[in-house]
Parts: structure tokens; sequence; C-alpha cells
């Protein structure tokens, strides 16, 4: 199987040496430095077990890359239109795209340019912190959540197996909405407050202050999710957090690695999406707008050149 992987970053890097075991990948992104590091060193992963290195095929043209049976797309949100402009060019004709993306839209956009039966939408509960260019740590295994209803499944499962071979802990789950809003829960809670406070994502449970804003977040996010009749993977919403920091404590979350790498956040696909349906609904949405706010702030400050 012939896998193209859109995103070069730390999630980029994890699933590319990881598939490597199972499958043929091409790596296709336009961060130069990630793509030379990969092409001269191999991608890098630490995890508590050792370091894994794994060499993939790095392309910054998708005209370079040969038909591929599917294509992962893990590039930031902002990112998604070209992501998915080069997916459906580097695909065969019934290939098929899988998003593992953060926040509220990217499904819709890879929909639009691919068709919705060629279209299909995860999360992932995983950390992982870049190190580097091509080489990142492994933050907190958690599993794959799949939104993919059984009576539609059968283009998903070649590349379903080889995830599963390749070590990665996949649950399908029938409800694709629930599935998106259980992690917009967890990324609207834990990514701004480790961002404005720059922590890892443990210091929510150490410091009572941090993790109390954090669970009135989740709160604040699942009330938006059951205005819209969206039944969530878990019951407590606080609890759920707390669990994701638990197994993700030693991570930075995306948002932190954004902020201190000078480059442009997730923030308006996740509390910004949040509270924009929150204010539509008439649903109070105090926290989601005030972290907004917060990030954009820093954002401004910190942002050296939009990606
Ligand atoms: O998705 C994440 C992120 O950082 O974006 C979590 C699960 C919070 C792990 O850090």
């Amino acid at each position: 199987m012939r896998i193209a992987l859109l995103g070069t970053g730390a999630l980029g890097t994890l699933f590319g040496v990881r598939l490597a075991r199972v499958a043929e990948v091409w790596m296709l992104g336009t961060w130069r430095e990630a793509l030379e590091a990969a092409r001269h060193h191999g991608l890098r992963l630490i995890t508590p077990q050792g370091e894994e290195t794994a060499f993939v095929t790095v392309a910054e043209d998708p005209a370079e890359v040969p038909p591929c049976d599917a294509a992962l797309i893990l590039v930031k949100a902002y990112q998604t239109e070209r992501a998915a402009r080069w997916a459906l060019q580097v695909l065969k004709p019934a290939g098929i795209a899988l998003t593992l993306q953060n926040g509220l839209g990217p499904y819709e956009t890879l929909q639009t340019v691919l068709g919705p039966e060629r279209a299909w939408q995860g999360v992932t509960m995983m950390g992982a912190t870049l190190e580097a260019p091509g080489r990142a740590r492994l933050g907190g295994e958690g599993p794959i959540w799949l939104g993919a209803p059984s009576s539609s499944r059968a283009p998903l499962e070649p590349l379903l197996a080889r995830l599963r071979q390749a070590g990665f802990a996949v649950e399908i789950r029938e409800d694709l909405r629930g599935v998106i809003w259980g992690k917009l829960v967890a990324n609207t809670a834990i990514n701004p407050v480790t961002a404005l406070f720059d922590v890892p994502n443990g210091a929510l449970l150490e410091r009572p202050t941090l993790g109390r804003l954090a669970g009135a977040v989740a709160r604040e996010t699942a009330s938006v999710a059951r205005a819209q009749g969206i039944r969530l993977p878990f019951e407590d919403p606080a609890a759920f957090v707390a669990e994701v920091c638990r197994r993700t404590a030693a991570n930075s979350s995306s948002m932190r690695q954004d902020l201190q790498r000078g480059r442009p956040t997730e923030i308006d696909a996740l509390n910004g999406a949040v509270a924009a349906i929150g204010r539509e609904r008439g649903i109070p949405v105090p926290l989601n707008e005030a972290l907004w706010r917060a990030v954009k702030a820093l954002e401004r400050k910190r942002v050296r050149a939009p990606v």
C-alpha cells in the first residue's frame, strides 16, 4: 500500500515513522527543513522504549508522487485547503483521504475537494512534541477514534488494517459528530490554557487553578455540543480532559508548540469555532471567547510570518 502523508510536524513525524513499518510512505510538505532532515537523517521518533528512525520518500511537489492508495492529512487546520488539493492530485481514482486534524472545518474542506465518499475523519488522542525538524518525541499514547458507520466503511478498511499493524490503537465509533466534539472538548480546554501559561499538559493536573479553568472550559464546550443534540463519548467532560492530560502529561500541546515556534495557532478552528456556534445558538460561551481573544492577542505578538 502506498500512503501519502501530508504534514511534516510532530504528528506527521510520528505517523511517518510508524507507518513506514508497514507501507510505502511519501511525505509531502512545504517545510524545507523537515523534508531535508527526513531525506538525510530519516524521520526520528523518541519514545520511552528508545529511538526509532525510518526513511520515507519526501516530496515538495505532488507531481513527483506516484499514485497513492490513501492520504493521511495531518497539517494545521488553516493549511487544509492546499493539503486537500494535493491529496486529490496524488490519490488513485478510488483512493481515500483521512484527516486526523484538530478543530472544526478541515473535514468539510476535504469533503468539498474530494467528494464525500472519499473523505474520512477521525481524531487522535496521542501527543507528540517536535524537538527538531523531522524529530519528534512521543508525549503520550491514546486511541485513534474513527467515526465510520459500518454500512459504508469498506473503502477505509485497508488503511485501518495498516494503521493497526503499525501499532496504532484504532477504535471505531458509529457516531462521527460525537467523536469530533469529544476531541474538541479536550482541545478547547487543554490547548489554549497550556499555551497561555506555557506549561506541558501534565501541569493541568498539578496546578489546581489551571485544572479548574480547563475543566470549566470543557464543560462549556460540552454544553455547546449537547445543545446541538450531539452525544459525547464520555459522561464527565472535566474528568475526560483530566484523563487526556494524564495520558499526555509530558507533552507540549500543539498550540503551545506553535506559539513557541512563532507559528499561527489553530485557535480559530477550536475555541473560535465553538464560541461562534454558542453565540449563534444563544448558549453562553464566555470562557471559549476569552481564551480565543487571549490567544489571538499572543499570536499578534509572536507570529513571525503566516505559513
Ligand atoms: O491534540 C492535542 C494537541 O496538543 O493538539 C492533545 C490531545 C491535547 C495532546 O497534546
